[in-house]
């Protein structure tokens, strides 16, 4: 596995040179600065790379060229997007950058209700809690049929949690929510957001997958002229919220996926954090399936818990045997003679990160530098026992 680390950026706290002291070898970045939808011109991309490898490190894989909500939904001026979303591709791949992470999940990208969740022993993690999800949906936005989401224990523990919340605690979920989403230019508000789901109102689960059908058949001919690999990236949590068809929640998902068009440059970013918290993925064996497929690594491990909330563990710790992943990964990659980039996916606010909580909420310096440190020794004792 080719080591990278998620950076934000100039705006970043945790800067290339710590990246670089992490041990990885590569960055996953975008051109935060520039609003979903607009163009990537040459000149700013170069300018973020000729950063990164005067840093003495390589852009790994682009994370993410964001799809404009139109592509999503089809309507208004999608063609029009989509010929931009291509000349980005093609100024991308000049660049000399042919790896690109996306998602399709409509409105908002991953969703917590919690950025900094205190743990027993006093870092702090990120958090999807069903029940309070709840309390947000049902008493502090007031989405209409919210409570047909919810099983009615849930929400009578939703209400009682409603009542005993501060002000300020509602703020701190409600932000969480619409604002928690790091390296993002556009910040929600409940009016804004409920505008946004109401377009999704008559949109199913096909529809939405027929609009990924549609807008991948569009551009996978042009990413297999350039050498370009595109890398979907599943829905987290891997379930519906708010309402909104998600659609690259399963193996089935996947199998979908793959089939909208037979291509390499059609693949998947096999994130075992969002997909882990769905009991009913069985990860390596899911590794092992796509595995020609596999473009890219996120790796993390959930904590599930019996009611469909989850925490964010250690690296190693959590509800998957991350053993059996990392082992199943460098099996395929020796398969298929191939080096994957893997960045270790959000990680624990602790000690010095604790003092300087300015880092975007999931990822710290200190967190992540520890999950690194252990996949990478992972995977190398699981190399030197040639047990693959
Ligand atoms: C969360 C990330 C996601 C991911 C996008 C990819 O930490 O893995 O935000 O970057 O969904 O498009």
């Amino acid at each position: 596995m080719q080591e990278t680390f998620r950076w934000f950026g100039e705006s970043d706290t945790v800067k290339l040179s710590d990246i670089r002291q992490a041990g990885a070898t590569g960055v996953v970045t975008a051109l935060h600065h520039i609003v979903n939808g607009e163009l990537w011109t040459i000149s700013e991309i170069q300018k973020v790379k000729d950063n990164i490898e005067n840093a003495g490190l390589k852009w790994s894989f682009i994370e993410s060229i964001p799809i404009h909500e139109n592509i999503k939904l089809r309507i208004g001026d999608y063609e029009e997007r989509i010929e931009v979303y291509k000349q980005s591709l093609r100024n991308v791949a000049q660049c000399g950058i042919k790896n690109v992470c996306y998602n399709f999940m409509p409105v908002l990208d991953w969703t917590r209700t919690h950025l900094f969740w205190e743990l027993e022993d006093k870092s702090t993690a990120l958090r999807f809690d069903k029940v309070e999800m709840a309390v947000f949906e049902c008493f502090i936005m007031k989405r209409n049929g919210a409570e047909n989401s919810y099983s009615l224990d849930i929400l009578e523990q939703a209400q009682v949690s409603f009542k005993g919340m501060s002000n300020d605690e509602k703020q701190r979920l409600e932000d969480s929510i619409l604002k928690g989403l790091p390296g993002t230019v556009d910040d929600l508000t409940i009016p804004v957001f409920k505008d946004m789901i109401a377009q999704y109102d008559n949109v199913s689960h096909e529809d939405l997958k027929a609009n990924l059908s549609y807008f991948l058949n569009r551009i996978i001919p042009l990413c297999e002229e350039l050498g370009v690999k595109m890398a979907i990236h599943p829905d987290d949590p891997p379930i519906d919220i708010m309402g909104l068809p998600r659609i690259i929640k399963s193996e089935r998902d996947l199998d979908d996926l793959v089939n909208f068009i037979d291509s390499p440059s059609n693949g998947i970013t096999f994130c075992t954090g969002s997909l882990g918290a769905n009991p009913d993925n069985n990860l390596p064996k899911m590794i092992e399936k796509f595995k020609h497929r596999i473009h890219f690594l996120h790796l993390r491990n959930v904590k599930r818990e019996a009611n469909g909330s989850f925490y964010e563990d250690n690296h190693l710790g959590g509800s998957s045997d991350m053993y059996e992943v990392v082992k199943t990964v460098l099996k395929i990659e020796k398969d298929r003679g191939v080096s994957l980039p893997m960045r270790p996916d959000h990680g624990h606010q602790m000690l010095h990160d604790l003092k300087n909580n300015n880092t975007y909420a999931g990822y710290s310096a200190i967190g992540r530098l520890r999950g690194l440190a252990e996949l990478r020794g992972l995977a190398l004792g699981i190399s030197k026992s040639h047990i693959i």
